[in-house]
């Protein structure tokens, strides 16, 4: 056994949220169902591991709806389309199954309604994720995208009285009620969401993260360089106090030399990482010293949600897409 260096510290909750979960099963069921290949728009969620699971089990990945021969099924991604994804899938007659997860949808919503009452809708968020591509495409004439605290004084708005904000489920929490902060200076009128629009996936993951920086000397984020929110984590843990943080794919892709000096490393894993990786990560860091695991709990997560209803039993046979047209 190795000789004791030091301790981790596990951030719970971590990993899989309910979208993503919800995600991956609806690629799995699909597959039962149709059998192979079941094409998929995108990466299903953002993780090299899931992508190479699904794809052994027969899944194909695709950029865009135009690689897939007509009348087959294909699967939209966690993160959502625009209706112009969906119009082209009508009309190459896809079967569709929208695995965009429900709180992705519940912005879309507030962006069609925003746009309906004709509102400038500021979209906080990254420039070409996914998930704000097909945001913006609900309303396009009505949305300007806020990429952070830089695209602020550019905004142009018609009413300032008529404006709203809206944002990416991934966020950083703390960066982007700064980015509102800024806003308002610009435009006092300025309206909050309904309700958040950053998960609380993304919240909680972030809150465990926080709590235990500071007692961190090192923290390893489980997660792809692609996926949004568990960039968002490694950028919290320094935040909030962490002497140092990285991100990997897999256990293989710790430095020992960041264990140089370290007696606390914490661990935590973005909402679409299978606990598979983080298990990994913890046997790695027990054969090298740090066998004692203490677990830092944020919050409790119960959420389930239902799958698309293109897969529910009732509805085997699926339908040609009829999603609602766009508000613009
Ligand atoms: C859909 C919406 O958005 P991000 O890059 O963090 O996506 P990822 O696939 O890593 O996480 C799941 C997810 C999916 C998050 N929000
Ligand atoms: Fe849905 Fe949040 Fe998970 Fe994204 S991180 S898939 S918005 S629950």
């Amino acid at each position: 056994m190795a000789e004791q260096r030091g301790r981790v510290l596990l951030a719970d909750p971590r990993g899989y949220c309910a979208g993503v979960d919800r995600a991956v099963i609806a690629v799995e069921r699909a597959l039962e169902i149709h059998g192979a290949p079941v094409y998929v728009r995108k990466q299903i969620v953002h993780n090299k591991h899931v992508v190479a699971t699904l794809e052994r089990k027969g899944a194909v990945f695709v950029e865009e709806t135009d690689e897939v021969p007509e009348g087959s099924v294909v699967v939209f991604s966690a993160h959502g389309v625009s209706p112009a994804v969906h119009e082209q899938a009508r009309e190459r007659q896809l079967r569709t199954i929208d695995a965009t997860c429900p709180l992705v949808t519940k912005v879309h919503m507030e962006a069609k309604r925003f746009a309906r009452d004709d509102y400038d809708i500021l979209l906080i968020g990254h420039r070409g994720h996914e998930e704000v591509e097909g945001t913006m495409g609900e309303a396009p004439a009505h949305t300007q995208l806020v990429d952070g605290a830089d695209d602020v004084a550019s905004v142009q708005v018609r009413d300032p009285d008529k404006v709203v904000w809206l944002s990416q489920t991934t966020l950083s929490v703390d960066e982007t009620l700064a980015t509102v902060d800024q806003l308002k200076g610009r435009f006092p009128g300025l309206q909050a969401p309904p309700s958040d629009d950053i998960c609380y996936a993304t919240q909680n993951r972030q809150q465990a993260v926080k709590q235990m920086a500071a007692d961190c000397d090192l923290v390893v984020v489980v997660g792809s360089t692609n996926s949004s929110n568990s960039v968002r984590l490694v950028e919290v843990a320094l935040e909030a106090g962490a002497r140092d943080s990285h991100l990997v794919d897999y256990a293989t892709e710790i430095d020992e030399a960041w264990l140089d000096g370290v007696s606390t490393v914490g661990v935590t894993s973005g909402a679409s990482v299978p606990e598979i990786l983080v298990s990994e990560v913890l046997d790695w860091l027990a054969a090298r010293g740090y066998a004692d695991v203490e677990t830092v709990v944020a919050a409790e997560e119960r959420l389930v949600f239902a799958l698309p209803h293109e897969l529910k039993p009732r509805r085997a046979a699926l339908a040609v897409d009829t999603e609602a047209a766009t508000a613009d």
